[in-house]
């Protein structure tokens, strides 16, 4: 396996070789071209530059004479924008896989574009990893590649997990069980019930593999979101981190961060289809119910065009709607229903108003006889309040430890979660907070108050 060192630099030759191909090289001969990714050797004093190139035979040929033949140019460019000693010798090397991969996606994006009807806007969700949010084409491959090499490999997801961390984590590993890898999919925390109905998951566990040399950290914004789990990220020789919430550091050697995307599953879709694998019933299922949960079944404003395209060939492929909602949305244990009783009684108001929140004490936990996974959910509950534009639930987690959800489609709750060490999107986020629970709340209730003020 590379060194860091070593990714460090095929990061960043590949980056400079796409934009000087783009912008610097004009040769006619040279066809639509993807740098899928940059080897370099020990040595650093050669690197391979794996190209794919769209289209005939001879049209690729005709690329790859005319690359070698610019390959000083784009060596002495490099030598200008970069600071390294010695810059290798590009050795261009034709990528079939990619160009595979490539031509399989775009088969299936014509097919479903076909069968869906979406014409003249190019569809973002469909395409071979071009996104609202960049084009991240390149990262997809590279990331492809790294899977496809077949290194033990364990997926993270974050603790006290979401539909869509553990519907991500599933569908990638059952993906890459047609690779005939077997990866395990580790969480600090165990799966709520409302989602033991999802495939496989018996992949997933707290216990960290003992031997394992690639990590992809799934849905989670930065380390601490893994729990206590985050530190044995540090055993892996290469990371990657693929994410999409808005306040998402990354973190990895090779980072996939679409915060525009509503879902961290359609960007695993995006890698499956990129590796040119099977979207079985099952991933679908693991997919749809991971695209559901986080746009609140449809109903949230990521619910983008993109998103109910994805979901509809996610249907198509095997998801059943009607199941996933009976069951990842309309089940309740009885503990998180008592919960959600305790919560409404707490309810109150702020700012006149504009503020909506609730509190589960620890004695509330406790005469429901519930944990903290019951409180998914609740928080929809206190968005039913007439009039409301913020609100807020304090989760005790012990006396003077709470853990904070907010939600607005008013403000941007995402930085006051910031202002609190915590993160998220603009319309819903969540951080920690010490204190008793008096404290705490006026704390909260000063910060969403300056920020309502500034807004009007
Ligand atoms: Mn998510």
């Amino acid at each position: 396996m590379p060194t860091r060192r070593q990714l460090r630099i095929n990061n960043l030759l590949q980056e400079e070789i796409s934009r000087i191909i783009r912008t610097e090289v004009r040769d006619p001969d040279i066809g639509f071209t993807t740098i899928t990714g940059v080897e370099v050797s020990a040595d650093l004093q050669q690197a391979y530059v794996y190209t794919s190139v769209m289209g005939e035979e001879a049209q690729v040929r005709a690329t790859m004479v005319a690359l070698t033949r610019a390959r000083r140019m784009i060596r002495s460019e490099l030598g200008d924008r970069i600071q390294l000693k010695y810059i290798p010798e590009l050795i261009f090397e034709l990528d079939e896989t990619a160009r595979r991969a490539q031509r399989i996606e775009a088969l299936i994006s014509k097919f479903e574009s076909e069968v869906e009807q979406e014409d003249t806007t190019p569809s973002n969700e469909e395409g071979y990893g071009d996104s609202v949010g960049g084009d991240f084409s390149a990262t997809i491959a590279q990331i492809g590649q790294l899977l496809k090499e077949g290194h033990p490999t364990a997926i993270f997801i974050h603790h006290n997990p979401d539909g869509d961390a553990l519907g991500s984590g599933l569908a990638l590993s059952l993906a890459l069980q047609q690779l005939e890898q077997t990866v395990p999919v580790v969480c600090a925390d165990a799966v709520p019930h409302r989602y033991e109905f999802l495939p496989a998951t018996d992949r997933i566990s707290s216990d960290v593999p003992e031997y394992f040399e690639l990590a992809v950290v799934l849905d989670a914004a930065d380390r601490p979101q893994l729990g206590n789990i985050a530190d044995e990220l540090q055993r892996a020789e290469t990371i990657v981190w693929i994410d999409h919430h808005h306040t998402s550091q990354g973190g990895g050697d090779i980072d996939y961060l679409d915060r525009t995307a509503a879902a961290t599953a359609l960007l695993i879709r995006r890698v499956i289809n990129a590796l040119g694998l099977e979207i079985t019933t099952d991933i679908a299922t693991c997919l749809y119910t991971a695209l559901a949960t986080d746009t609140g079944f449809f109903t949230f404003e990521n619910t983008s065009v993109q998103a109910l395209e994805v979901a509809a060939a996610l249907v198509k492929a095997g998801a059943d709607p009607q199941a996933i909602a009976a069951a990842a949305r309309d089940q309740h244990q009885l503990p998180a229903l008592r919960l959600q009783g305790r919560a409404l009684t707490s309810i109150a108001s702020a700012a006149g108003g504009r503020i909506i929140y609730a509190a589960l004490t620890p004695g509330d936990f406790a005469a429901a006889q519930a944990d903290p996974e019951d409180t998914e959910g609740i928080i929809d509950l206190l968005r039913t309040a007439a009039g409301g534009e913020v609100q807020v639930l304090f989760k005790a987690v012990s006396h003077n430890h709470w853990r904070v959800s907010l939600r607005s489609s008013v403000i941007d709750v995402a930085t006051i979660a910031q202002d609190f060490g915590g993160g998220g999107h603009t319309a819903a986020a969540g951080c920690s907070m010490s204190g008793s629970l008096p404290e705490v709340r006026a704390r909260m209730m000063k910060t969403i108050t300056s920020v309502l003020d500034r807004e009007q």
